[in-house]
């Protein structure tokens, strides 16, 4: 797959996009975005893929939706173009498990780009923030949303009000990232974390995804009930009869994501 602002190549059973707009810390204008969700396409149509990883570069995962193109926008621009919606939204309707592996800046639609994947490997050098308050504007893709959900309101709040940063240990510490390793062993420690993701059966990991996130968008008795029933489907499965029967026999299992 060739693109101009994203590089978008295969390991294995992962696929790993890195944003690469360096001259403008990978500020996320159309066509980048665009370019990502052509990437997950191709990704999610390849059945051998089974996780995807996005990154950046040292200094920026990305610093915010690029303020260049936006500056000049009114309303009406925005409200009948619905910026942002569909682009974006690819991101967050990716089926197979997201990984953001982020090193340096993670700001405004950074940060919201990386929150929309299913987590955040941090560099000990990632620093997260929304501060699109200083901007004139509030986060737009998910900030004012995304962010409270994985950190509490307190400290979203403060963060979107005052549009302070936070590095990777507060963020760890806050829940939004699952992991902090050393930013030179960021995308190696990202793919190998997605290569055993992506050595389960696809659609188990699948239907993983699909019931963690009914926690943040339904009542617990029907996200309950949710897992159950996918619990439930997974006795239809070869994948399920293989890994069982592995474990019994001693063995690794082959699953045929079947
Ligand atoms: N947009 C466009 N260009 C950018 C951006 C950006 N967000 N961030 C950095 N750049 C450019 C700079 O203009 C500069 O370009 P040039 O060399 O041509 O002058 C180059 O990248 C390098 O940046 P700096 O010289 O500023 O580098 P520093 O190391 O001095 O500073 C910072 C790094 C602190 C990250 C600084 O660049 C900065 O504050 N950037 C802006 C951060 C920001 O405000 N982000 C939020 C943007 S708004 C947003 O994301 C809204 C999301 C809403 C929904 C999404 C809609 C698509």
């Amino acid at each position: 797959m060739n693109f101009e602002n994203i590089i978008a190549r295969t390991h294995g059973k992962v696929g790993l996009i890195t944003l690469n707009r360096p001259q403008a810390l990978n500020a996320l204008n159309d066509a980048l975005i665009d370019e990502i969700g052509r990437a997950l396409d191709g990704f999610e149509a390849d059945e051998a893929i089974g996780c995807i990883v996005i990154t950046g570069s040292e200094k920026a995962f990305a610093a915010g939706a690029d303020i260049g193109a936006m500056k000049d926008f009114g309303f009406m621009d925005v409200y009948k173009g619905n910026y942002i919606s569909a682009n974006w939204d690819r991101v967050a309707r990716c089926r197979k498990p997201m990984i953001a592996a982020v090193a340096g800046y993670a700001l405004g639609g950074g940060c919201e780009l990386a929150m929309m994947c299913d987590f955040i490997i941090a560099a000990d050098t990632a620093q997260f923030g929304q501060p699109e308050v200083k901007l004139g504007i509030l986060p737009g893709a998910g900030g004012t949303q995304r962010l409270p959900r994985a950190v509490g309101k307190a400290k979203a709040m403060e963060l979107c009000l005052t549009g302070r940063t936070m590095d990777a240990a507060e963020a760890e510490r806050a829940g939004l990232v699952a992991r902090i390793v050393p930013a030179d062993k960021l995308v190696e420690e990202a793919l190998a974390t997605a290569g055993k993701i992506a050595s389960h059966s696809l659609p188990v990991v699948m239907m993983i995804k699909e019931s963690v996130n009914r926690a943040y968008e339904s009542a617990l008795q029907e996200g309950l009930l949710f897992e159950r029933r996918s619990f439930h489907s997974t006795f239809a499965m070869q994948d399920q009869k293989e890994g069982m029967a592995a474990f019994i026999e001693k063995r690794k299992p082959e699953f045929s994501n079947r």
